[in-house]
């Protein structure tokens, strides 16, 4: 661990540089150029707050008084070469990276030419891909756990040149991803000093520091967020102080209203980060000049005296006359620089005023891959593979047993693979299993079982436990093109990774315009019956998510819809949450030989298990089983005939089949395990009403969990979930109608 203190001084500091002229090796045109970068980021600023105030665009987040330190970063990294992820008050590190004002001012116009985002992104909200400056998001803090993940993905690539190739016709997302990486490259990564609050910082320091990985932490202290100072928010009101204790880092902590000394800090944290010695972590104190945004009046809870004393500190103006004690510049050629950039600023926002609009029919565009459709025929193979099967003695393969099989066939045809999450590696104390002295674990429901064993300690390991970092650190590697397939080992322990599946998993492709896309497979282990499950371990809630667009959502109810399903989720180009059902890993329903290593089914097809012609039952999951028990009970008492559709994938779910089921039997039940109200089936009830209106002879009606929690007693819990009997019950009054 390094650490250098450069206590928040600015003239001592700027005084110092200048008694040893070497400016911390950056040139006198150098010098000059990054104040030319500083006063027209300032500039830009300046000028949207005009055009906010004219009502021409709609939005303004300054990055006045961090601009001292966003070009430091960006003389110290390369533009096209490390990684970004900044956050919003970095307009002069984007500038300093390569960022024209023109690009600027059409996002803050919400221009359709807008490349970060095409007018889907409020303003100061960056992505470029030619010079890797990713997608960010509003919630605070939640790239901090994806530029971990991007470090991690430029490491595995260089240790693992083969997973570069892309073998001719794989017909899968590698067709369409670029994995260039450097073996020296650096991650960096900004926030705030309020937003070092968030857990996501602290998950990602200790991955950081676990994986010894090459990521620049930078804290832009501008000791405020919002109106909350810094004491108030970090304990100590330090936060390197709180830090200091993370192994493998260099610390470093310095004016970032000083350009000299904050290029000396990155130099020196981007020299550690190289050399592969770990991450490092910039704690830079700046000023906030302009309140938090032009929506916040600081003078509310901020006095004068408080304020004044920041003005003094103005990193521009200091700099300005830094340059003209130095000798550097003089006044006409302050004048003149200042007028260069004026004028290119007019131009640029003459430019951006007569920029179109995006067309208002383009507003689901890039929401999923535009390259391969998970719908298609492509990934339709069951017929090839049944061959496959034909002719050997069948082994009958639980659900378990063929997701297993499945992810161990594409890890072997595909290294961009990687698998992570809580307990899925055999064993991370990898000495036990080279001496035999343990067989290995491989998931806690042994999903993954073996696949360390076979493919090594890169490709399947152990994550901490910590939800948002197991997705936060996929999506940032799926940005560099891997395949990630993460685990969540309980669906009832999603949710401290929600921020990162809802607000960054599922919109990073829409909100860059397709500039950027994270193709990760979140599997989860869902689901009741489990007699004593209780609460916490038996949970759905499949609706929270089909409720997220850019996400599909797959929920399998057999060993083969496993198998084919999970195929595609891999080899497609979206982010897939794909739902196991505990109570089916090993149930003696659904078991099926191994359909061999291309079965794939289809996004969005519809299964019918069971054909009918006098009532739909429109259901997926464990319900299946329990529909099928229904349905064969009341056929056999009644001579009834039912249809049971099971519709295996829920976003994008099979309308078609639905449709005309429904055309012929005209009568529905939806039936679902998850709790009653606002659940999945009440939007294909929704559907159904409207669409399909004159088709029927009967209400549509549900069947489904009480909206209550899955209690502990079995007792309860039988009459908490819908049971085969309830199902029964409501089938026969539907046909009695
Ligand atoms: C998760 C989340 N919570 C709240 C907000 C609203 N918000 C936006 S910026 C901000 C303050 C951030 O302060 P800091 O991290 O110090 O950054 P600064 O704006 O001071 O540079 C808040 C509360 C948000 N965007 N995201
Ligand atoms: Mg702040």
């Amino acid at each position: 661990m390094a650490t250098t203190k450069t206590e928040p001084k600015l003239p001592l500091a700027l005084g110092s540089a200048r008694k040893t002229k070497n400016y911390e090796g950056l040139t006198r045109e150098q010098l000059i150029q990054a104040y030319r970068l500083m006063y027209m980021s300032r500039r830009v600023d300046d000028r949207e707050i005009l055009l906010k105030r004219q009502q021409k665009i709609f939005f303004q987040m300054s990055g006045a008084g961090h601009e001292a330190v966003g070009v430091a970063a960006g003389l110290a990294l390369k533009a096209g070469y490390d990684w970004f992820y900044p956050y919003y008050r970095d307009r002069a590190l984007c500038l300093a990276l390569g960022v024209e004002p023109y690009q600027m001012f059409l996002q803050g116009v919400g221009a359709a030419d807008d490349p970060s985002s095409g007018g889907r992104q409020m303003p100061s909200h960056w992505s470029y891909p030619s010079l890797h400056i990713v997608t960010q998001s509003s919630p605070t803090g939640s790239q901090i756990l994806q530029a971990v993940g991007c470090a991690e993905g430029g490491r595995y690539l260089a240790r693992h040149r083969n997973a570069e190739e892309v073998p001719s016709g794989s017909g899968d997302y590698r067709e369409f991803k670029n994995v260039s990486f450097q073996n020296d490259e650096v991650t960096y990564v900004s926030l705030g000093d309020g937003t070092s609050s968030e857990g996501e910082f602290w998950e990602a320091m200790n991955a950081a520091a676990l994986g010894k990985l090459p990521v620049i932490f930078c804290v832009e202290d501008n000791g405020y967020a919002i109106s909350v100072p810094v004491e108030v928010q970090t304990a100590g009101g330090s936060i390197s102080r709180l830090v200091s204790g993370f192994p493998n880092f260099h610390f470093e902590e310095v004016d970032g209203t000083d350009p000299i000394a904050s290029y000396g800090a990155f130099r020196r944290a981007a020299k550690y980060c190289r050399d592969g010695l770990g991450p490092a972590f910039v704690h830079a104190h700046v000023i906030r000049p302009y309140s938090h945004s032009l929506s916040d009046d600081e003078r509310l809870y901020r006095p004068d005296s408080e304020r004044e004393r920041d003005a003094q500190r103005d990193p521009v103006t200091r700099t300005q006359m830094y340059l003209l004690r130095e000798g550097m510049l003089d006044d006409k050629g302050l004048n003149q620089l200042e007028k260069e950039v004026e004028a290119e600023l007019q131009i640029a926002v003459d430019r951006a005023l007569e920029a179109l609009p995006p067309a208002p029919e383009s507003v689901t565009t890039f929401l999923y891959s535009p390259d391969i459709d998970p719908t298609s025929s492509a990934f339709d193979t069951q017929a090839a593979a049944e061959v496959v099967s034909e002719g050997k003695k069948p082994t009958t393969k639980t659900m378990a047993d063929l997701i297993n099989a499945t992810l161990r066939d594409e890890m072997k045809r595909d290294e961009r693979i990687v698998i992570f999450g809580e307990d899925v590696a055999d064993c991370s104390r990898e000495e036990y299993l080279k001496q035999k002295l343990v067989k290995g674990k491989g998931g806690v429901f042994k999903l993954t079982y073996g696949l360390q064993c076979e493919f090594g300690n890169d490709r399947v390991f152990n994550s901490p436990l910590a939800e948002a970092a197991i997705v936060g650190r996929a999506t940032g590697m799926a940005t560099r093109g891997l395949k990630p397939v993460v685990e969540i080992q309980f669906f009832d322990y999603i949710w401290p990774a929600m921020m990162q599946i809802r607000d960054e998993l599922a919109t990073i492709r829409w909100r860059s315009n397709n500039g950027y896309a994270a193709p990760v497979v979140i599997r989860v282990a869902i689901g009741g019956y489990l007699t004593g499950g209780a609460i916490y371990h038996s949970q759905c809630g499949e609706s929270i998510f089909t409720h997220i667009p850019g996400l599909r959502v797959v929920f399998p109810s057999n060993s083969l819809d496993a198998a084919g399903l999970l195929r595609t989720a891999i080899r497609c180009d979206d982010p897939v949450l794909f739902l196991e059902h505990k109570r089916l890993y090993r149930e003696s329903y659904g078991r099926a030989s191994y359909p061999g290593p291309d079965y794939a089914i289809p996004f969005g097809k519809a299964n019918i298990v069971h054909p009918g012609t006098d009532l739909t039952v429109i259901t997926y999951g464990a319900v299946v089983p329990r529909a099928l028990q229904a349905v064969q009970k009341l056929e056999r008492e009644q001579g009834v005939s039912i249809e049971i559709i099971d519709l295996r994938s829920l976003n994008p779910f099979d309308w078609e089949t639905i449709a005309a089921s429904v055309g012929k039997t005209n009568r529905a039940l939806v039936a679902y395990e998850d709790t009653l109200s606002w659940g999945y089936g009440a939007e294909i009830a929704a559907r159904i009403a409207d669409q399909l209106f004159d088709e029927l002879d009967a209400p549509v009606r549900r069947v489904a969990a009480k909206d209550t929690f899955v209690a502990y007693q079995p007792i309860l819990e039988d009459a908490i979930l819908p049971q085969p009997n309830d199902l029964y019950l409501a089938m026969k009054e539907l046909l009695e109608y």
